[in-house]
């Protein structure tokens, strides 16, 4: 390493003004490291580290003693990371960022033209062990993130606080059952992610406490957060990813459509719900087994009464390719002396959280008396983790841990008491030193603990199988363990509108595989709130209808054949996007860059006066890179509303219209709502794999593999398609098939190239069928030196061509005559 970037220490006097007193002097110590700078000065230490050139890291601290280097959420490799970078005098630079620390203690960030990013509007605040950092916040600066927070997809001028929280919601309720706090600052573009890695009642005010200045802070623990530079808000996920996990790659089976309720039971009504879904032709791929299977609730059992062959229930399913999803919440009936093991050996095994008396405490859930593993011990997880054996056995597939704020019933405070005690056994690699914490500071993150326990459980218990978790609490990095959903929503049409900034914050915020109870959990909805809902919901990651025990039925087929068939539609429609769904979810599981994204992360420079392009359209989504949904504004309007585009060209996926928003006198598109539709678009430029309609996504699918092929302006495209077997770890090997399309255009028309198949899974198609939207009129088709045949595509104008392929890459030319 070169010199110059080892330590060196400058002591100097520094005059510093602050606004309470008069100029005063004040002994500092600027120290250059090799990757970042240390100032200490007016009794306060700040330590700013570069990780990469375009990730920070800002760790303060009051007085000598330096706090722990530890996180639950950052990966330990990330928070070891380290660049070079050049010293300047009271900061560095990197290649993509400037920092630097003034006087009075106040960080201010810079990319390298300059451009300010976040800068502090005073030094830390300190109130005993509470403190809060200020930073100024300019008139473009709009704030995203924070996971699924309900409200708005920005949130500018609010405050929140990171509080683990059972609890119904509305609107404005804050907090509610997870704490991410990782949030996007977008100024005109620019995006800059901020990590607060603090796990005590954290809070964050953007804009509300302070006209131009937003804060966040906490009650106790570390100064510790990561800033990550975009300035493409794809990046900044990417980086998020880097510093805490992606998502990692689910079962096939869970981005298909799961049924649920609190509860189905006795078994036969399971199996007659089964029954319902493949008679009515309704795909389905999961069934999941809400508390009531247990018996008297206790974790890990079964009631025998209702399920007296459970074992036979659940293999039955999978026969008919229904995958079982059974809830495991994070507590363990207090029965001593019953011969319940889940006790027994976590009673001799010491793993229950304890109370400063020693004894464990004791609170009332489910199953009455109930105790808590203490997940913050590595080896209670472990423990936990094997709890699940025998319904692994069983061929149980999907574990849903609910409760896990954790909830606590008939007390103030609705969970632990703050005094509870959690053990921190010493880990090296987290950093954590053997200490004994209480409940304040282990609140926030006992819930992705929890999962990460059941996650790695699984892992062991089924090696080559990847395991499904679905969390309600949880806490940054927390995706690296569960999927999640967005808790107790209402069956109202409010709720419904609530769900897309939610699932756009919640995947921002790493959690992209996500949902939200279509039909809504409280309550009952009107028939065609639900069949709106699963229009929707068929866009979400995760599509799983669920409510409560005391709502009216809410399957499918509630409100007779007519509300059915538009909801089958959408459902088939998302199973026939399966190959494209799949192709988004895989490189979400390695980019961080969700399924479900705000505008704003595809076309971040269409932006009205810098905000982005989403505060214009706050209904619209999209799922995965290249489809659009539009719904209106508010679900139920009944009145026309004009879809807002981002630039370019679009396709109407419906009717295959084409629509040029390239061209600035394009008319708006007015869409009159009806039940019946929900305006989806395709972005010209794009090739979306289709597959034929299945039951399941454990059929193969019987036909030729559809490309969409939709041109740009331009005549230009391109598209990919990945796929595996759907459950095992091959495709860290070889067991993938991954293709690209593209199409470049010639003079009287378009060449379609198709790729080699690459990797050793073989495709379930032996022809591709391009359908070909936005041509003139029909093209005559060549392929292999041959004319080919070209059809009309009976629900869509678009022009079909279908050729074989044998996965050594094919061209396809389209002439329609200049
Ligand atoms: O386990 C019952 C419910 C569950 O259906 C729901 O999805 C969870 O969010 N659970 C909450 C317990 C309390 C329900 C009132």
């Amino acid at each position: 390493m070169s010199s110059l970037f080892r330590s060196t220490v400058k002591l100097f006097l520094a005059a510093v003004f602050l606004p309470s007193m008069q100029v005063a002097l004040h002994a500092q110590a600027v120290q250059a490291t090799p990757n970042g700078v240390r100032v200490t000065g007016n009794n306060l230490t700040i330590e700013l580290n570069a990780l990469r050139d375009d990730v920070l890291r800002v760790r303060e601290w009051q007085g000598a003693k330096i706090p722990e280097d530890s996180s639950w959420a950052v990966l330990p490799h990330s928070r070891a990371s380290r660049v070079p970078v050049t010293a300047t005098a009271r900061g560095f630079r990197t290649k993509s960022l400037e920092v630097s620390i003034d006087e009075a203690m106040r960080i201010t960030v810079r990319d390298s033209d300059g451009k300010v990013l976040q800068q502090q509007a005073e030094p830390v605040r300190y109130d005993d062990t509470n403190f809060r950092l200020y930073m100024k916040m300019t008139d473009d600066e709009h704030f995203f993130g924070l996971g699924d927070k309900p409200g708005p997809l920005d949130r500018r001028g609010m405050s929140f606080a990171d509080w683990n929280t059972d609890i119904g919601y509305s609107e404005s309720t804050d907090p509610i059952y997870k704490s991410i706090p990782f949030f996007y600052s977008w100024r005109s573009g620019h995006v800059l992610g901020v990590l607060f890695d603090n796990t005590w009642r954290a809070s964050f005010d953007f804009g509300k406490e302070r006209e131009h200045e937003y804060s966040f802070g906490s009650v106790n623990g570390p100064i510790d957060y990561y800033l990550m530079y975009g300035p493409d808000p794809k990046q900044v996920a990417g980086e998020y990813a880097w510093l805490t996990g992606t998502t990692p790659m689910p079962p096939k089976w869970t981005l298909g459509y799961q049924q649920s309720r609190f509860s189905y039971f006795p078994e036969s009504r399971v199996m007659e719900i089964a029954k319902r879904l493949r008679d009515d032709k309704f795909p389905a791929d999961g069934i999941d087994l809400d508390i009531d299977y247990q018996q008297n609730h206790r974790p890990f059992t079964v009631d025998r009464k209702q399920f007296p062959s459970f074992e036979q229930m659940i293999q039955q399913l999978k026969d008919e390719h229904i995958h079982v999803v059974a809830i495991t919440d994070l507590h363990i009936a207090k029965l001593p002396d019953a011969g319940y093991k889940p006790y027994d050996e976590g009673e001799a095994q010491n793993r229950f959280v304890k109370m400063p008396d020693g004894k464990d405490f004791v609170g009332w859930v489910w199953p009455g008396d109930t105790v808590f593993p203490d997940y913050t011990v590595a080896d209670t997880r472990a423990w936990w983790g094997t709890l699940y054996t025998d319904f692994v056995k069983d061929g149980i597939d999907g574990f849903w841990n609910d409760m896990n704020e954790p909830s606590v019933f008939n007390v103030a405070n609705k969970t632990m008491p703050d005094d509870a005690q959690h053990a921190i056994r010493g880990d090296e690699d987290l950093g954590f030193k053997d200490r004994v914490t209480n409940h304040l500071e282990i609140h926030n993150v006992l819930g992705m603990l929890q999962t990460e326990g059941t996650y790695e459980g699984l892992r062991k218990l089924r090696p080559n199988e990847r395991p499904f978790v679905l969390t309600r609490a949880s806490y940054a990095g927390g995706q690296r363990y569960a999927a999640t959903w967005t808790g107790d929503n209402s069956s109202t049409w409010n709720h419904l509108r609530l769900t897309t900034p939610m699932l756009e914050n919640l995947g921002l915020s790493g959690f992209a595989m996500a949902g939200a109870d279509v039909g809504g959990f409280r309550g009952s909805p009107q028939m065609d709130l639900l069949t709106k809902w699963f229009e929707i919901g068929a866009f979400q990651t995760i599509d799983r209808d669920h409510t409560t025990d005391t709502s009216r039925p809410q399957e499918p087929w509630e409100g007779g054949s007519a509300h059915e068939a538009i909801r089958r539609k959408y459902v088939e429609t998302r199973y026939e996007l399966m190959p494209y769904f799949y192709t988004t979810v895989k490189s979400m599981s390695q980019t961080g860059v969700p399924v479900v994204r705000p505008l704003f992360m595809e076309f971040p420079e269409d932006a009205t006066d810098g905000h982005p392009i989403d505060l214009d359209a706050p209904a619209e989504f999209l799922f995965g890179p290249d489809l659009l949904v539009a719904p209106p504004e508010f679900p139920e309007e009944t009145d026309d509303y004009a879809v807002v585009f981002p630039k370019g060209i679009w396709y109407d996926y419906w009717t295959g219209v084409r629509i040029d928003k390239q061209n600035p006198a394009s008319k708006d598109v007015t869409i009159t709502p009806t039940l019946e539709i929900l305006p989806v678009y395709a972005r010209g430029g794009s090739v979306i794999p289709e597959q034929p309609l299945v039951q399941s996504t454990d059929e193969k699918p019987n036909g030729p593999l559809t490309l969409r092929v939709y041109p740009d302006a331009a005549n230009a495209c391109s598209g990919a398609l990945y796929d595996d077997d759907g459950k095992s770890y091959a495709f860290e090997h070889d067991g993938y098939l991954k293709m690209e399309a593209t199409c470049t255009a010639t003079a009287g028309g378009l060449t379609i190239h198709l790729s080699a198949h690459r990797g050793q899974f073989p495709a379930w198609w032996h022809e591709v069928q391009f359908e070909i939207y936005g041509l003139p009129k029909r093209p005559a088709a060549q392929f292999a030196g041959h004319n080919v045949t070209v059809e009309h595509a009976p629900t869509c104008d678009a022009w079909r061509v279908t050729v074989p392929d044998n996965g050594t890459g094919a061209e396809i030319q389209l002439t329609t005559g200049s």
